[in-house]
């Protein structure tokens, strides 16, 4: 629960923590995909009645507050991320005054709304848009990125995130749009001032509804490079050219972001966390520290990234745990301008455990999951729960391509199929294709993992029989048990939330050991990231607390695989 703010309370004596105290330091918050969560009317479909009847299990949980992906009114060529009214609900998960009840009951019970906040593109259905694409005087014209064609080809070179070309020629009035992602997600022209108000205009009405702030989707991609040049990087297999550095972190991006700071949140109690890929902590200071008066928090994806070779996230490379564990202890320190927030995956990723371990029994999968909660989330920082992940879900074994429903993934195979590489990208998919992620939550053993009585809209996982809720609710050794646990001690401790990181063995490839500590306690982390035994001597912390434990295992020398502890110190 959070300690601060609206339930009061405060735990921690602020005299103590040389930084300053807000509530979204101290509580977890819950990543909530509300297509997968819970669907109440047998459409296949969670909606948000799903999440009114599910507000409980997340008390329970001891989540502070949840961010709910997009529930806004939306064609869903994007799941949600390409929004043709800001201010109402897609049908399909509800009405405004579904919304308002979520509002009410979850503050009741002391758990915060985040939203989702889409406003780098909207829908090509969105009313703007429509306007816009009639006339190249239409007064809303400017509200997106026009440009003549170049030799009867595109604008310019740029690859978009979905499709070969992030231009589509419109005919009406013989002149393309800008859409980094897909052909109906048009960017907005963040130049024009008239459309930053606007947007602070719906911002400013969700604010005063009452939510608790916002996850910025790409916000670091609203400014563009001025002049729109050519990329000059590598081509992708379609022949264009995917460059960040002409549409990621520009200077004007900054001058955005105070103004919306100033417009929307100053004088709020509300949390901004942007979602920011193409972020090294050099340029990530400059968004969280408070001094510049732009985010509260970052969405860093470099460790998302671990595994992506040049030609981005299909180009699957290897990667150690020295690797992971460096870009961890690069953003802890980045952080401490600010703070930072922690998250093994989302919407967009895969499952962790079908990532960063390597399963082989039931034993090992709920072994691991414990370990993989402890080494992220005992890190300094807010923590983020994806959905399912504290039941330790795994990515879907999909069979075909019309099991899928991600955009990404379908438009990626389409090309590779042209290309001669279907294989190669079907591998790719199964491995990280953002479906993974985004099947139904696992609540019990009946049909359709008791998470619809229809047909789901996506696949529900075949090992549902076996991790779901109410089986985790049986076994008092369940991951779910270990992670309210975990998530009550992270919202509460003061050494957890505060207390100073210090790395141990940085270069040992099986072990990942971090000490925690604020003035006279301290925790040690301990975590065999091996599927291998690790020797290790803990002689020293005989007789001490051990705060968590993942096995029976009382060896004072060696670590079971994939074993943790966590030894209070002090
Ligand atoms: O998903 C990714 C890799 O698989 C990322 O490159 C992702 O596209 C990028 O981080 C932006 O993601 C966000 O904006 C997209 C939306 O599709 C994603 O779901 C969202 O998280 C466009 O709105
Ligand atoms: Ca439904």
């Amino acid at each position: 629960m959070c300690t601060s703010g609206r339930s009061g309370r405060k735990r921690v004596c602020c005299q103590t923590i040389k930084m300053e105290r807000k509530w979204w330091k101290e509580c977890v918050i819950y990543q909530l995909y509300p297509r997968s969560f819970y669907d109440t009317n047998g459409d296949g479909i969670g909606d948000l009645r799903g999440v009114i009847e599910k507000l409980d299990y997340l008390k329970e949980l001891g989540i502070g507050a949840i961010w709910l992906n997009p529930v806004y009114e939306s064609p869903n060529d994007d799941m949600g991320y390409d929004i043709s009214n800001y201010q109402d609900i897609m049908p399909e998960f509800g009405t405004i005054e579904d919304m308002d009840e979520l509002l009410e009951k979850a503050h009741q019970k002391g758990i915060r709304i985040i939203m989702d906040l889409v406003v780098n593109h909207t829908s090509d259905e969105h009313v703007w848009f429509i306007e816009s694409r009639k006339s190249k005087d239409n007064p809303y014209r400017d509200f997106y990125i026009w440009r003549d064609g170049k030799d009867g080809k595109e604008p310019n070179n740029w690859a978009s995130f979905f499709t070969p070309s992030a231009w589509k020629y419109d005919e009406t009035t013989d002149q393309y749009y800008l859409h980094l992602f897909s052909e109906k997600q048009p960017d907005l022209n963040w130049k024009n001032p008239v459309v930053r108000e606007k947007l602070y205009e719906m911002i400013n009405w969700w604010l005063d509804k009452g939510i608790d702030g916002f996850r910025m989707d790409v916000i670091n991609l609203i400014a563009k490079k001025e002049g729109l040049p050519d990329g000059e990087g590598e081509q992708t297999i379609s022949g264009y050219n995917f460059c960040p550095e002409h549409f990621a972190n520009q200077e004007k991006l900054h001058d955005y972001l105070k103004e919306l700071r100033e417009k929307c949140f100053y004088g709020r109690e509300c949390m901004c966390v942007g979602e920011t890929p193409f972020v090294n902590p050099e340029i990530g200071k400059k968004f969280i520290s408070p001094k510049e008066k732009e985010l509260d928090m970052i969405f860093q994806i470099e460790l998302m990234d671990i595994d992506s070779g040049k030609n981005g996230k299909w180009e699957i490379v290897p990667y150690t745990l020295t690797d992971i564990k460096s870009d961890l202890r690069k953003w802890q320190k980045a952080t401490e301008v600010g703070w930072g927030s922690l998250f093994w995956s989302n919407h967009d990723q895969p499952r962790p455990l079908s990532r960063f371990v390597t399963i082989t029994s039931e034993e090992m999968r709920v072994r691991a999951a414990k370990m993989l909660g402890v080494a992220m989330h005992l890190l300094k920082g807010t923590s983020f729960v994806y959905q399912g992940e504290e039941i330790g879900m795994m990515n879907a074994s999909f069979t075909s391509l019309e099991q899928l429903r991600d955009i990404e993934s379908i438009k990626y195979y389409e090309e590779a199929i042209k290309a001669g590489k279907a294989e190669e990208a079907w591998n790719a998919i199964l491995k990280k294709g953002r479906d993974n992620a985004r099947t139904p939550m696992q609540w019990n053993d009946s049909d359709y993992a008791g998470f619809s009585t229809a047909v789901p809209w996506l696949m529900v996982n075949e090992n549902y029989k076996k991790i779901n809720v109410a089986e985790a609710e049986k076994d008092k050794n369940s991951i779910l048990h270990f992670y309210r646990k975990l998530i009550q001690f992270k919202a509460s401790d003061e050494v957890a939330i505060y207390g100073k990181f210090e790395e141990l063995f940085e270069e040992d490839e099986q072990l990942y050991v971090y000490k925690r500590s604020l003035k006279d306690n301290s925790f040690l982390v301990i975590c065999n990231f091996s599927e291998e035994e690790k020797t290790f001597d803990m002689n020293e912390y005989q007789g001490l607390e051990l705060l968590f434990h993942n096995c029976e295992n009382t060896s004072n020398q060696k670590l079971l695989s994939y074993e943790t502890r966590v030894i209070k110190l002090k």
